[in-house]
């Protein structure tokens, strides 16, 4: 895991109520991230039988996320953090955190500015508990989800469009893929950990295809969502077009013709640098 501070958690894998480890990404957080932390980690634990750990994962911060991030932690010996010096994107950052499966039960992620209230995740974990499905997601776009203030319309907008290519290129049948809020089972992850390759905005997709192909169930379920304002997300036709390159990198990974490709990869190197986007990990796994 490179030059990583690793956060000491201890091995909670139960028999009764299930471990839960979340994951929070954050970058340049420190006006929104702090009563999130102390939200989550109140609640949580009251909310939910099992031992919870929550690990703030950093990268590239230029602001005081992780002074926010450690008197969070001198509070609350549940939250621990890690922290990435490369510009490894929240893809990235979760794909570190993910490593982190085999510490619990079940391992989450909710975004830091807390558009997702605890009570949310806490609806995921319920369902996540009850053994009978791999994956719980949230979702802003199934019948009966309660936002209480919607994103931008040029953002819905995106979305939606987004939707359409993810629905053509790869036939989930889910509504909302990029919601931040998701939880799932240790050996699913564990087993398809090594196909996650994106490390920008589209690693949903990416995470919950590789679930798909594998074989592993999930369950998409309206939530609550209350969109912050101060998104670290530059939204521009740069991030559009690196979400598009994205999908169609994840759709010619499961091609035949994928292995022709290969004197295109500087191309594509050049092409994520000039978009100033993280690129791909170089794993050519698929499942
Ligand atoms: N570690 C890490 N987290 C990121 C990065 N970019 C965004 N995030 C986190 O991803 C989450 C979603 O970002 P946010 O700005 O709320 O996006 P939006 O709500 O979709 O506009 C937040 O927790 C961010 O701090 C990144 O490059 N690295
Ligand atoms: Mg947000």
């Amino acid at each position: 895991m490179g030059d990583v501070e690793t956060p000491t958690l201890s091995s909670h894998v139960s028999t009764s109520a299930p471990s839960v480890v979340l994951l929070i990404p954050a970058y340049n957080e420190e006006h929104r991230i702090g009563p999130v932390l102390e939200r989550y980690a109140t609640q949580l634990p009251a909310g939910h039988a099992g031992p919870v750990n929550i690990v703030v994962i950093l990268n590239g911060c230029r602001d005081n996320t992780i002074g926010v991030v450690e008197a969070a932690e001198k509070r609350h010996s549940c939250i621990t953090h890690l922290v990435f010096p490369g510009p490894i994107g929240k893809g990235g950052a979760l794909i570190e955190g993910l490593k982190l499966a085999p510490t619990a039960d079940l391992i989450g992620y909710v975004d830091a500015d807390g558009a997702t209230p605890p009570e949310a995740f806490l609806d995921l974990v319920r369902r996540a508990s009850s053994g009978q499905v791999d994956a719980v997601i949230a979702s802003r776009w199934l019948p009966g989800a309660r936002i209480t203030h919607a994103q931008p319309g040029k953002r819905q907008f995106a979305s939606r469009l987004f939707h359409l290519f993810v629905e053509g290129f790869f036939w989930m049948g889910i509504r909302d893929t990029q919601c931040g809020a998701k939880i799932f089972r240790r050996r699913a992850i564990e087993a398809v950990h090594k196909y996650l390759c994106l490390a920008d905005l589209a690693f949903d997709v990416n995470l919950l295809y590789s679930l798909k192909r594998a074989g592993f169930s999930i369950e998409e379920v309206p939530t609550d969502w209350h969109d912050q304002t101060g998104s670290k997300v530059v939204f521009n036709s740069r991030t559009s077009l690196n979400m598009l390159l994205s999908l169609i990198r994840l759709r010619l990974l499961y091609s035949p013709i994928y292995p022709w490709l290969k004197p295109l990869r500087p191309l594509e190197k050049w092409i994520y640098q000039k978009l100033n986007a993280p690129p791909p990990l170089p794993r050519q796994l698929k499942p």
